[in-house]
């Protein structure tokens, strides 16, 4: 099987949880990483004019969530159980919100960003936070095993655990033990952790 993952040149986001999936399945791939102007010619050739871009044998899946949840059931990383999947798809798919939502837009004044995400991290990112502390079951979403959604909530956690978003503090998900505790099981997981390293 011939196996390759195309996203942009950058270990974060959408990409990073998907190369984390493949490695933790076990599945060798073509990590493709694409330059600006690799991207506009590759573009219109896309399913949806979008990356990442999972390909096996030469057959094109996108959309991170479709892909994530594609290697997840093939290889013990997603509930068998239709409700408990569809609650990892729930949650991935919050994850996806989340990053619609962030206020920021190009060409926005530092002012309104600020005022935005202020209002972003006290509304809708609080009523997230505390919705996953409640589904947490812990160390990881559905217990003891990760899966996929949980590779999912590490990517997004660690972005805004590093401070990458002005205006929103580092600190923002303190108050939520599990969250924080998922974020450190996923990092510690050993074959996250060597990738992690790798890079
Ligand atoms: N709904 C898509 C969103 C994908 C998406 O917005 N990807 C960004 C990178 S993270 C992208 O392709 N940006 C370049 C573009 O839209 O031209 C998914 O879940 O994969």
């Amino acid at each position: 099987m011939s196996v390759s993952l195309t996203y942009f040149d950058f270990d974060g986001s959408r990409g990073l949880e998907c190369r984390l999936a493949l490695t933790l399945a076990g599945i060798a791939f073509d990590d493709v990483r694409l330059g600006r102007a690799e991207w506009a010619a590759l573009k219109p050739t896309t399913p949806f004019g979008s990356l990442p871009v999972l390909t096996v044998d030469g057959a094109s899946l996108a959309q991170c969530c479709a892909i994530l949840t594609y290697i997840g059931r093939g290889h013990g990383l997603h509930p068998t159980d239709p409700w408990a999947a569809a609650q990892h798809e729930a949650v991935m798919q919050s994850v996806e919100d989340l990053r619609a939502k962030m206020p920021g837009s190009p060409g926005m004044s530092d002012d309104a960003k600020k005022t935005a995400r202020e209002a972003f991290a006290a509304g809708h990112l609080a009523h997230w936070a505390a919705t996953m502390e409640r589904t947490i079951v812990g160390p990881f979403l559905g217990g003891d095993a990760i899966q996929v959604a949980d590779l999912k909530l590490y990517v997004i956690l660690s972005a805004y655990l590093s401070g990458a978003y002005d205006h929103i503090p580092a600190t923002v998900f303190a108050t939520w033990p599990k969250l924080l505790a998922l974020h450190g099981a996923v990092a510690a997981h050993p074959v996250v952790a060597a990738y992690l390293a790798s890079r």
